[in-house]
């Protein structure tokens, strides 16, 4: 596999980087985690913006232009001869020296991963998935703003433990007020009537890409109006556990999980304890977008 690191293509074992590298002594970094399908990219353009929106947020200068990374990218698919794979791209503060002190960290570092990837097993997709929530809660927004993608991945992390603890795959995090927030790598959506309902960002929640694109999807099926979609309004709503134990349909989204039905919250079985049909109908448009919509490597 080559591997790229600061400028050129790496073999793995020589894909290295220093033990005071802040993005490891500190978590202070930031990533994306992004998709191909059958060599197309997809929304490599929004990765990248948004790559970029978490650098300059936490004063990050990144090396590279844009379009020299995009270009990054694909050489990384095109080199590893991947058509279906997973890429993560990471920009740390570089090396310093055992202090928070970013002003120490002279070059930035810069990687990109491209890898098979590791689809998760069909059977969630089928059956669905069964949830908890969890005691800890999603980062307050005004101490870290989950918008900045950062290497710090421990609230995350803590969450999933609790969730793996009791016997579960996934987490639903609450915010400090009690609000739904997110998944631990996953945005939260709920089906009611015509309702496809989403926490809006200042509850603490990342504003996936792919919630994006599924919102996209739900409105268009929307104003298409009748035959097979007779679709849903897509809207930004704050919603309580209750609200979840009473939705017709729950699903998450991400990049690497895609769209994944949820048939069980906390105990409470979700509509009729099967994926549903919005589910579904998105499941469809989204795979259909996946085939045609991407950047081409
Ligand atoms: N919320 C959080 C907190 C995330 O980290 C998403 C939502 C979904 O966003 P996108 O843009 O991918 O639709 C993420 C995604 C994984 C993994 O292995 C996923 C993420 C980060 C690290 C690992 O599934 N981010």
């Amino acid at each position: 596999m080559k591997i790229y690191l600061n400028g050129t293509f790496v073999d793995e074992a020589k894909a290295v980087v220093s033990v005071f590298d802040h993005g490891l002594l500190y978590g202070d970094g930031v990533f994306e985690g992004i998709r191909s399908y059958d060599g197309l990219i997809f929304k490599l353009r929004e990765h990248i913006d948004r790559l970029f929106e978490s650098a300059h947020t936490i004063m990050l200068p990144i090396p590279l232009s844009r379009e020299e990374l995009i270009e990054v990218v694909k050489q990384c698919l095109r080199l590893n001869r991947l058509r279906d794979a997973y890429i993560r791209l990471v920009v740390t503060r570089g090396e310093g020296d055992l202090g928070l002190d970013p002003r120490k960290c002279l070059n930035p570092t810069v990687f990109a991963i491209a890898d098979k990837i590791e689809l998760y097993p069909k059977k969630l997709y089928e059956q669905g998935l069964s949830l908890i929530t969890v005691a800890t809660q999603r980062n307050v927004p005004e101490a870290l703003n989950p918008q900045i993608k950062s290497l710090n991945y421990l609230n995350n992390i803590l969450a999933k433990i609790e969730a793996i603890n009791a016997g579960y795959e996934e987490a639903i995090m609450l915010s400090h007020s009690g609000y739904v927030t997110e998944c631990t790598g996953e945005n939260l959506f709920i089906v009611k009537g015509k309702q496809l309902l989403t926490p809006p960002p200042y509850v603490g929640v990342l504003r996936g890409i792919t919630r994006q694109t599924v919102m996209e999807l739900a409105r268009l099926h929307h104003t298409k109006g009748a035959g097979r979609g007779a679709g849903l309004e897509a809207r930004e709503e704050l919603l309580t556990r209750h609200d979840l134990f009473n939705a017709e349909e729950v699903f998450l989204t991400g990049t690497a999980a895609e769209i994944v039905p949820v048939v069980k919250i906390d105990g409470r079985v979700i509509g009729n304890g099967k994926p549903g049909p919005a589910t579904k109908r998105l499941q469809q448009g989204f795979r259909r977008l996946t085939k045609t919509a991407g950047i081409r490597y």
